[in-house]
């Protein structure tokens, strides 16, 4: 949490408002009844609707023993439920664990012991998986299930008279959202109503939200990015719309934009890709659209250059992080600014540091490590003391593990990356992680997970792996297959598997993951 001084000073400048996410659904109901502000397939919620859907919902998680400060591990799709969940949540004061539809018992079981979960609400069969078979990882957690419950809490039974609950607190926690993470498992990622609600409600101004808008929520709804840059949470500030979206695939989304004259949306660069190419012969009208948001990870200058003749819209960059700084391209800025930036900071109190090997400053125009710290960036992961003391400096700013360049105007380049981290399309992969799932097989003596270029998704994953001696030697397919049996989430299976007989080092010892890539990188030339 931050230090009084700033906080007070984040106050005073009118930044953290006092508001809190139950308070203001009472609020946007007063003002906007209605109106309509969540459309999921037919169903058509209106502000009053989902006020009142959040105090039955709220009544009824009490009723089960849901009290403020609990944690609710969360893995919902892009439906209306997530919204009744998360509204019944914040006026518990419960936190809600934003966990992503593609994990699996892995990272679910994770998530519910180590933020000591008492319920986990997820979904019956989505994708073909059911994931009803997660309570066997729920630990002490109740399972609540949104559809068909099986033998467990059916959501639409915990509806029921709302109860007087006290008003929560702008300075205490809301949600614990979760980090892409570098060093093992993911990390949970404190953040306030007020903090969280400024980059909120900053973000919704920087986009031009409008009760006029309307949104399609392409991504996952629980990833940061959706949720609130300017994201769903964004659109409700503004009295907009938000349109859900079960699969970003162009046949899919066009259909919403034309149907509901969506005006804004935000999507990672693969599916920009797709979308631009499937645009040249869709005969789906989308003339409404003005915005279009990619973010997530780097978008090619190339395809970016092709956004705005090709869909007749704006194209916004952004580059975020669930642990705060979000930077946007503004709509009013040049186009050559839009096309080969990520943008710059929501806030005039972001302070942007970018440092060389040794800590100091670099100057305009040359890259170096990017540090950062202000009004909604968080100053330590929850409850991860020693990794906090190593992620973050010891007068607050977070290292976030990105090579930047700062142009003079403040403008930020991503060039590369410092963290042991992959960035499949926008999904973030911890190499540490699935190295140390790899490491549990019997096989397996060693093993290192780096990125390969990737034409489509920017990067994809390698192992590479070192066998023990006088084994029988595996096949790759059966190393991936021995990892997702070991219920990691499917973007986390390595897409390919080399062998070596020894890993390069570096002086001292280490694993030299840069000869890695290097060798991956003449293999994947040779062909
Ligand atoms: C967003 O959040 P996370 O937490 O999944 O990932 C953050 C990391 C950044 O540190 C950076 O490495 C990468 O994702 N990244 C980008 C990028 N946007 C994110 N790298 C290059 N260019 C970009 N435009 O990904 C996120 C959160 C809020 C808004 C947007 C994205």
């Amino acid at each position: 949490m931050w230090p009084d001084e700033f906080a007070s000073r984040y106050r005073e400048l009118g930044y953290w408002r006092g508001e809190t996410f139950g308070g203001l659904l009472r609020e946007w109901a007063g003002r906007w009844g209605e109106r309509t502000a969540v459309i999921d397939g037919e169903t058509h919620l209106s502000y009053a609707e989902l006020d009142r859907r959040a105090d039955r919902l709220a009544a009824g998680l009490h009723g089960i023993g849901v009290r403020a400060g609990d944690r609710v591990v969360l893995q919902l799709p892009s439906t209306a439920a997530f919204f009744d969940v998360i509204f019944a949540l914040f006026r518990l004061g419960a936190l809600p664990v934003f966990a992503l539809p593609s994990h699996r018992a892995n990272e679910i079981g994770y998530f519910c012991a180590h933020s000591e979960a008492v319920a986990l609400v997820t979904t019956d069969v989505l994708d073909g998986f059911d994931h009803r078979s997660l309570a066997a990882v729920a630990g002490n957690a109740r399972v609540i299930i949104a559809g068909d419950p099986g033998e467990h809490t059916a959501l639409a039974d915990l509806y029921t008279d709302p109860i007087p609950l006290p008003e929560r607190d702008p300075g205490e926690l809301a949600f614990l959202q979760l980090s892409g993470g570098s060093t093992g498992r993911p990390k949970l990622i404190p953040r306030t109503h007020d903090d969280y609600l400024y980059s909120v409600w900053a973000s919704a101004d920087i986009c031009g939200l409008s009760t006029e808008t309307v949104y399609l929520c392409a991504l996952p709804v629980a990833h940061n990015y959706p949720l609130s840059s300017p994201g769903v949470l964004g659109v409700l500030y503004a009295g907009g719309t938000v349109v859900l979206c079960p699969r970003p695939d162009p046949a899919t989304a066009f259909a919403l934009i034309e149907r509901h004259r969506v005006t804004i949306t935000g999507v990672v660069p693969p599916i920009a890709l797709v979308w631009l190419e499937s645009a040249r012969r869709s005969t789906r009208d989308l003339s409404s659209l003005q915005v279009l948001q990619v973010g997530g990870a780097k978008l090619a200058e190339e395809v970016a250059r092709r956004v705005r003749p090709t869909l007749g819209c704006t194209l916004q960059q952004v580059f975020g992080m669930a642990e705060g700084l979000v930077n946007y391209t503004r709509l009013d800025d040049p186009e050559e600014v839009v096309v080969s930036t990520q943008g710059r900071p929501i806030s005039a109190h972001d302070e942007v540091l970018v440092l060389d090997e040794d800590g100091n400053p670099v100057p305009d125009g040359e890259t170096g490590h990017l540090l950062t710290r202000g009004p909604y960036t968080i100053r330590g992961y929850w409850r991860a003391e020693e990794h906090n003391a190593r992620a973050f400096t010891p007068d607050g700013f977070y290292r976030t593990g990105d090579i930047v360049r700062r142009d003079s105007d403040g403008y930020l380049v991503v060039t590369g990356r410092a963290k042991d981290q992959i960035n499949r399309g926008g999904e973030k992969i911890a190499a540490e992680e699935v190295e140390n799932e790899l490491l549990a097989h019997p096989a397996v003596h060693d093993a290192a997970v780096v990125a390969m270029p990737d034409r489509y998704l920017g990067e994809r994953s390698c192992a590479f792996v070192v066998l023990r001696q006088g084994v029988p030697v595996p096949a790759a397919n059966t190393l991936r297959e021995f990892v997702r049996d070991r219920g990691l989430a499917a973007y986390k299976v390595p897409d390919r598997v080399e062998f070596l007989d020894e890993f390069p080092t570096t002086a001292v010892g280490k694993t030299s993951t840069n000869d890695l890539r290097a060798a991956l990188r003449a293999r994947l030339e040779r062909g």
